[in-house]
């Protein structure tokens, strides 16, 4: 029997994600969609043959729905993921966990009470087979410990983002990241302020931010979400013997007219398309089996806010923060 999924906002990420459950995913079919936007509703549930509901939290119950992904806006995903819980329910949410830290820790909370692990939170990147070949290079040991990131985070545009987006939005990917390729928590975070890009309409783009895990690995990372070319994220693990570097992942170099070029993604869908497909499928499988959260759990939601958090008082501040997290609740033990 396939794991029958409802879907909670269905606009640009959702959509994608619902057309990867139903036609490329194997194991899954989505049978129920909810949007604020009814009409979107209404044309992805009859792509793929499923039911309306109006209200979100009456999908979450219905009996016809074993699991649960919300893409719908950040300050819903609290609601929605306790919904779950409540529910006993399997849930993959999109990044962020919640709007804010006590958000996740009510989560933690509600998770610790049902007394089984069932959130994952979408931070895709642990997919990637280009992540993944750089966690397999460190995990095996041939080019010694880490002692260094260098993170590029590059969106074509348009401007407009608030500058905090920056950081809660897109570098919480690097952050993310980082804890899972270091195994090791980020203890302290420094934002620089270069000058602004013309084209950034009012944001404060680029943004440099500097981490520092709790082992005294520093992370960099350049975000840049007004970059025009195109869509370029890049990370180099500098390590005590060796470095591994997450380059394009164009498939082809094209060779004409004295030139040499690669395409550039428009955006992050085609660039981790592969990543998102695993991810669905990993998670698909889980529920399937019994162990629903084999990605970044709700720990990880957790502490990615947290360092996002402190990453936007470095902001505002102009000063080093530092990040303080709860004990590990015993599930994450
Ligand atoms: C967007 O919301 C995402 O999550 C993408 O993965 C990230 O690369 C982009 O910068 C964000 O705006």
């Amino acid at each position: 029997m396939p794991v029958r999924i409802g879907v909670i906002g269905v606009g640009v990420m959702g959509a994608e994600h619902a057309r990867l459950l139903s036609r490329v995913v194997s194991g899954s079919e989505v049978t129920a969609v909810a949007d604020f936007d009814a009409e979107q509703a209404r044309t992805v549930a009859k792509a793929y043959g499923a039911r309306v509901f109006d209200d979100p939290l009456q999908l979450i119950a219905d009996d016809r729905v074993d699991a649960v992904l919300i893409a719908s806006s950040d300050p819903t995903h609290e609601q929605f993921v306790l919904a779950c819980l409540a529910a006993g329910k399997p849930v993959l949410c999109e990044k962020p966990l919640a709007a804010d830290l006590d958000g996740c820790l009510r989560i933690l909370d509600a998770e610790q009470e049902a007394g089984r692990r069932l959130v994952t939170v979408g931070f895709m990147r642990r997919y990637d087979p280009g992540y993944l070949d750089i966690k397999a290079t460190v995990d095996g040991g041939d080019i010694g410990r880490p002692l260094a990131m260098h993170c590029v985070h590059r969106n074509a545009g348009p401007g407009g983002t608030p500058t905090a987006m920056l950081i809660t939005g897109s570098a919480v990917h690097e952050i993310d990241i980082a804890r899972w390729l270091l195994r090791d928590e980020i203890d302290t975070v420094t934002v620089h302020r270069p000058r602004a890009s013309a084209r950034s309409g009012g944001t404060q783009d680029p943004l440099f931010l500097v981490f520092s895990s709790a082992e005294g690995v520093l992370i960099d990372v350049e975000v840049f979400v007004t970059a025009g070319y195109g869509y370029e994220v890049r990370c180099e693990l500098v390590a005590e013997a060796g470095t591994v570097l997450l380059d394009s992942p164009a498939p082809t170099v094209r060779r004409s007219a004295g030139r040499r070029s690669r395409d550039v993604p428009a955006d992050w869908r085609p660039r981790f398309a592969e990543a998102y497909r695993r991810e669905l499928q990993d998670w698909v499988d889980g529920v399937a089996t019994g162990d629903p959260v084999r990605g970044a759990s709700a720990w990880d939601g957790y502490a990615a806010t947290a360092v996002a958090a402190a990453g936007v008082r470095a902001l505002d501040s102009g000063l080093p923060q530092t990040v303080s997290l709860l004990d590990r609740p015993e599930l994450y033990r």
